[in-house]
């Protein structure tokens, strides 16, 4: 099944071979799609240049460095995704960064700067980044969000990240609404914990991992590779009528009381 034939997706937010980016890539790449990849630091540039090494041999990827903090960086890293390639079907946004210091505690206590820095660049990135790939995505196209269930409760230490989340899933619906009658579709999935780099960054992440097999109607917890291949659902056209939507991949675990 090539179900993404014929289309380009641009991945941003691969980190190293755990990141939910690289499995969506994964899952991109088995359907038929082409990739191009952003990466933030240097660390994560050479990470993903050996991941693409492995995977795609000869036929290596555009892989462009874009810092979604620096308006320059996005600038240059969308013209140098111009001048390769004359369109863009696909947008995978797996990005989100706060303070470790931030993401324990009392919400209360966070400070200015901290909640400024988590929510420019876990949610207004979604916004710069769907504003320079748009005038790309000449045949319309689909935007991805990574999102969490901090964004809809209280989740214990998620913090000042469940309130970028509640921004970012926000900012899904508006640009939904800008960008549909362009034929581009916003959409965010909401998935269950995941053991990446991120995550290591939240306190109490384990317990959060046992409550889910616990208490998820699937009685497990979800892996990247389910997190891709519902991805790449949305950014195929299986999901033509599906726009400004959160779907959670999270094994049930939002349902149950
Ligand atoms: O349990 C989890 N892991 C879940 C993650 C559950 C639900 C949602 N998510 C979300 C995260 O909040 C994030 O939005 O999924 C997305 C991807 O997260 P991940 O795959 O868990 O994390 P990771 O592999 O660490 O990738 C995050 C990456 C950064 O890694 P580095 O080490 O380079 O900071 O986000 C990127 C970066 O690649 N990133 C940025 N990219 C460009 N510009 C920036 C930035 N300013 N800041 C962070």
């Amino acid at each position: 099944l090539q179900l993404l034939e014929g289309k380009t997706i641009a991945v941003m937010g691969v980190a190293n071979r755990r990141s939910i980016a690289w499995a969506v890539a994964e899952s991109v790449r088995k359907l038929g799609g082409k990739l191009i990849f952003t990466y933030r630091s240097d660390r994560a540039g050479r990470e993903l240049q050996r991941l693409c090494e492995d995977v795609f041999g000869g036929e290596m990827p555009l892989v462009v460095q874009c810092d979604v903090q620096n308006e320059a960086s996005l600038e240059a890293a969308f013209a140098e995704i111009a001048r390769v390639t004359d369109c863009v079907d696909g947008l995978v946004h797996s990005i989100a960064h706060a303070r470790v210091e931030d993401l324990q505690g009392e919400f209360v206590d966070t400070p200015r700067e901290g909640f400024d820095l988590a929510l420019e660049t876990s949610a207004y990135s979604l916004v710069a980044v769907s504003r320079a790939v748009r005038p790309l995505m000449k045949r319309g196209g689909s935007i991805v969000t990574m999102s969490y269930l901090g964004a809809e409760r209280a989740v214990p230490n998620y913090n000042v990240m469940g309130v970028a989340k509640a921004a970012l899933e926000a900012s899904v619906r508006y640009l939904a609404r800008d960008l549909g009658p362009n034929a581009i579709r916003v959409n965010a999935i909401s998935a269950g914990p995941i053991r990446t780099l991120a995550a290591k960054g939240v306190r109490g992440f384990n317990d959060v991992l046992h409550a889910v097999e616990e208490r998820a109607p699937l009685k497990r917890n979800v892996t990247a590779e389910e997190v891709g291949d519902v991805t790449a659902f949305l950014l195929s056209d299986l999901a033509r009528g599906v726009t400004g939507e959160v779907i959670h991949v999270d094994g049930g675990y939002h349902i149950v009381g």
